[in-house]
């Protein structure tokens, strides 16, 4: 029912909000896929304020993308696949190092994108752990097989020490907000296709395009 919306974080929210991220060509609408990510924000900082410094970051990018959306050109930023044409063929993407375009729609998408496969890792590995698999070891887990490749020591370091404040795994399932743990985990064998979709026809397109390695 619609009182129901604006209550607090359910992953059915998630689930939601990136089946609406691909339109009808497939392509990623980028409205939709900020509003996935400020819903996994909203998940994040109620898990305590040592997850701060990350949602922090995700919360500036999510910014920058809302920002050329309602800049004068925000109908190119429709979505990811009109965004990476236009921003190339105008020359508004610092391709070799950082310079003047460090806001680009593309190398802040790939943050994300970088981000996105992390949680699908996350997410999978919850979805087929037993009842005494640590969330902090699977995080670590995916993190080293994702983000981590991208980020420097210091970075490395912190984000790994935050991980061992995270809950464990029965009460990060309650506050997933879903039922039971069989109710979880069926609602992840949902979300999860549905996540790597998204990550990979962007991911398909920035190979495609060269920008897998933006500065
Ligand atoms: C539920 C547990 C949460 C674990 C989240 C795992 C991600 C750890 C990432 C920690 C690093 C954040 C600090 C900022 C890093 C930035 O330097 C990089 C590169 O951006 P640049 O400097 O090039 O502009 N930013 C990123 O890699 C994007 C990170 C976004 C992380 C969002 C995770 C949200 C997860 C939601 C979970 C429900």
């Amino acid at each position: 029912a619609d009182f129901e919306v604006d209550e607090k974080f359910s992953l059915k929210e998630v689930l939601i909000t990136f089946q609406s991220c691909l339109s009808d060509n497939e392509e990623v609408l980028v409205d939709s896929y900020v509003a996935g990510w400020r819903v996994l924000v909203r998940f994040m900082n109620s898990l305590g304020t040592i997850f701060s410094f990350i949602s922090k970051d995700a919360v500036n990018k999510m910014q920058i993308m809302v920002n050329h959306r309602n800049g004068e050109n925000g109908d190119k930023y429709l979505t990811i696949q009109s965004m990476v044409q236009y921003e190339l063929n105008n020359n508004l993407v610092d391709l070799k190092k950082r310079g003047d375009y460090s806001e680009s729609g593309c190398r802040t998408i790939l943050r994300l994108q970088r981000a996105l496969l992390w949680l699908k890792l996350f997410l999978e590995k919850l979805r087929t752990s037993s009842e005494d698999d640590k969330t902090s070891i699977m995080c670590t887990e995916a993190y080293n097989d994702s983000l981590a490749q991208h980020h420097s020591w210091v970075i490395r370091k912190a984000a790994t020490m935050a991980f061992y404040a995270l809950p464990a795994r029965a009460t990060f399932f309650e506050v997933m907000n879903v039922g039971t743990q069989e109710q979880v985990v069926s609602m992840l064998e949902e979300a999860v296709p549905l996540i790597s979709k998204v990550h990979e026809i962007t991911e398909n397109l920035y190979s495609q395009s060269n920008l897998l390695e933006l500065p």
